[in-house]
Order: structure tokens, then sequence, then C-alpha cells
């Protein structure tokens, strides 16, 4: 709790551009979220989770900056809700060390995301990369955050921030909130247009199969029209038909529609009026978006003040949290 408030926090990698799956999924739930003034938001662009991969320095900057411009362009307003940088935050990579300790071996062993990410890195497996979610973990502890939305692939390390939490509490006496995750109901799973039993991912290689953000309507038509369907010919929301199921799931994201009106709406329909219709509502909906964040591009003072003002404010709930930790553990505290 914040002045009374309940503590929301999530945040994303700053790596490649985001896609359509990152908004769906999590940053068009976020906004919601922002509008509740009973809620206290916190936002990271998660820079320092960004180096488990190798990353060149330019883009890596160039990639923060801009989704810091998508997180206000998609409608987070920075006056109301706490956007920063995690680098910005040293509480941060502090509390990771900390929490190191009071985590398993056997624990991190367990992630998918680490298996999966170790499989397609091979070259650099670091010890980074493994102990990802205790960073995380760390990110979402510091603020005594009570909700965390996330997409579905995050559940794991939710889980695990909550049983390092409650371990942590069971020593030393109730140090951090438990957070709970919130998966939104829609948007939660997008799958890749290309290859519809994959998720939508930025770091996906086929740039064919990933609706990037800032793709004009042009580029977001062509990507529609071109994803993988199947031979069955009729419109159905069923696993045995991923890509139109993707389709259908992507529309009501963006509608907020059920799949009962969404099926009804598109009754007899071939899979090109379908392509062309999803096709239309995410242009439309990107629309505004990408107008904004052009604005904001060259309102260079204002970002810097953004950043300034909400990055203090994130290190100020972040160290209360980190002194309480450092004095449970038993370090000595520095004279004033
Ligand atoms: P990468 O490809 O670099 O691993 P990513 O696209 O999976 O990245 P993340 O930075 O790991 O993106 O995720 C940011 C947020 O977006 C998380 O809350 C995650 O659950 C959500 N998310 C990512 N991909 C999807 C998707 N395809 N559908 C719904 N939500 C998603
Ligand atoms: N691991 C997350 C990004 C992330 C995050 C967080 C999300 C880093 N720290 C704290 C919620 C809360 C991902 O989406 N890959």
């Amino acid at each position: 709790m914040i002045d009374g408030k309940k503590v929301m926090l999530s945040g994303m990698q700053s790596t490649g551009m985001i896609t359509l799956g990152n908004y769906l999924g999590a940053l068009k739930n976020w906004v919601h979220f922002g509008d509740d003034e009973d809620i206290k938001c916190f936002y990271g662009i998660m820079d320092l989770h960004s180096i488990t991969v190798r990353q060149d320095p330019k883009e890596l900057r160039a990639n923060a900056k801009r989704l810091m411009l998508l997180y206000i362009a998609a409608g987070l307003d920075p006056e109301k809700n706490c956007l920063f940088f995690q680098s910005h935050v040293p509480a941060h990579p502090q509390l990771a060390w900390i929490l190191n300790c009071y985590t398993y071996m056997g624990e991190m062993n367990r992630m998918t995301q680490f298996k999966d990410k170790s499989a397609k890195h091979a070259d650099n497996i670091n010890t980074g990369l493994f102990t990802y979610p205790v960073l995380m973990a760390a990110d979402i502890l510091l603020y005594q955050a009570d909700l965390v939305p996330v997409g579905k692939d995050q559940i794991q390390h939710l889980e695990i921030t909550r049983d390092i939490a409650t371990r942590f509490n069971s020593i030393y006496g109730d140090v951090f909130t438990i957070p709970e995750g919130y998966v939104g109901e829609s948007g939660a799973k997008i799958m890749s247009l290309q290859d519809p039993t994959k998720k939508m991912s930025k770091s996906d290689e086929n740039p064919n199969a990933s609706i990037f953000l800032l793709d004009d309507k042009d580029t977001i038509m062509r990507k529609f029209k071109r994803a993988v369907t199947d031979s069955e010919g009729c419109i159905a929301y069923r696993d045995e038909q991923p890509g139109v199921k993707n389709l259908i799931d992507i529309y009501n994201a963006v509608t907020g529609k059920s799949v009962v009106e969404t099926l009804k709406e598109f009754e007899g329909m071939g899979y090109g009026a379908l392509k062309e219709r999803v096709g239309e509502t995410v242009a439309a909906e990107l629309e505004p978006l990408q107008a904004r964040y052009k604005e904001l591009e060259g309102n260079k003072d204002y970002i810097e003040r953004i950043m300034k003002d909400n990055a203090a404010q994130a290190s100020y709930y972040a160290e209360k949290t980190l002194r309480k930790v450092k004095k449970k553990v038993g370090f000595i505290e520095m004279p004033r």
C-alpha cells in the first residue's frame, strides 16, 4: 500500500520493437489501471533485463527511449503513473543480489523461459539469464506491489517471486507484500502470424510474424493478408484452427467483443475478408497511438523532465524497502 492505495507494477524489457502481442497482452491492460484513482501504478522499462541477451549499446538506448514514448503514447499518463528506467534505480540490482542468496538453484532450473532463451542463444548462456527471475522478483517486491499484470508466459516468474517473498518473510517477519498476478481476459497470448502455434515475439527473425506498434497501415494490412490460416475454409474458434483462432483473439482483444459476438459477425465470410477486417481494426487502433508517438518525439524537454521526476519517485519507494531489507538481514546502517 502507498498512501492507502493498492500498488500495481509491471514492465517490459527494452529489447527490439514491441509487438501487437506486447500491446494486447500487457500495455493495453495497464492503461485501464492508470485510470483507477485507488491504485498507484509503476511501469518499468526493464533495461537491466535486456542485457541478459547481447545488445548493441546504441540500439539498446534507442529501444529504451522508444519504449518510454510508446508507454506514454499508448495512454499511460506519466503525471499519474510512475514510468521509470530500471537502470536509474540502483535499488533493483542491490535487492536482486540479496534475493539471489534466498533462491535455490533447483528453483531457477525449472524456469521455462531460461530453457527457451538458452536454446535460442546457445553461444551466450550467461548467469544473468539464469537469475533473471530474481531481478524480476526484486522489481516487484521493492514497490510492495499488490498486483502485477503480465502475459501468460510470465506467470511462472510471478510464482517464484511469491515463493521468494514468502521465504524471506518467514525468516524476517512481514517485509514484503505477496503480489498477485493478473492476466487479462483477452490478448493474454497472441500468436505469430506465420506460425500460430508459437507466440508472437519481438525477437522473431521473420518480420512478417509480428505486427510492430509503429508499422504503417500498408504494412499491417500486408502482414495480415499473409497470415497463415488453414484449409478448412470456415471461420471457427477452435484449437484445430490456430491461425483463425488467433485472428479472432486479436479482433476481440482490440474491440472488447466476445467470441460468440465475433463468430456471428463473421458468419459466412471467407478468410480474405476476415484478415482484411482484423487488419483494418488493428490499424485503426494503432493510428492515434502512432500520432501521439510522433508528437512526443519532438518534445525532448518534456520527456527528460518525466525521466528525472519519475526516477526520483521510484527511487524514493524502492530505497525505503531496501533499507528495511538491509536492516533485517543484518547490514550496518550508514551513519547519516
Ligand atoms: P522477447 O521476444 O524479446 O522474449 P517478448 O515479445 O516475449 O520478448 P517481453 O518483453 O518478454 O516480450 O514481454 C513484455 C510483456 O508482454 C509481458 O507481460 C509478456 O507476458 C507480454 N507478451 C509478450 N508476448 C506476448 C504475446 N504474444 N501475447 C500476449 N502477451 C505477450
Ligand atoms: N520479465 C518480464 C519483464 C519484466 C517484468 C518485471 C514484468 C521485468 N521485470 C516486473 C512485470 C514485473 C517480461 O515480460 N519478459
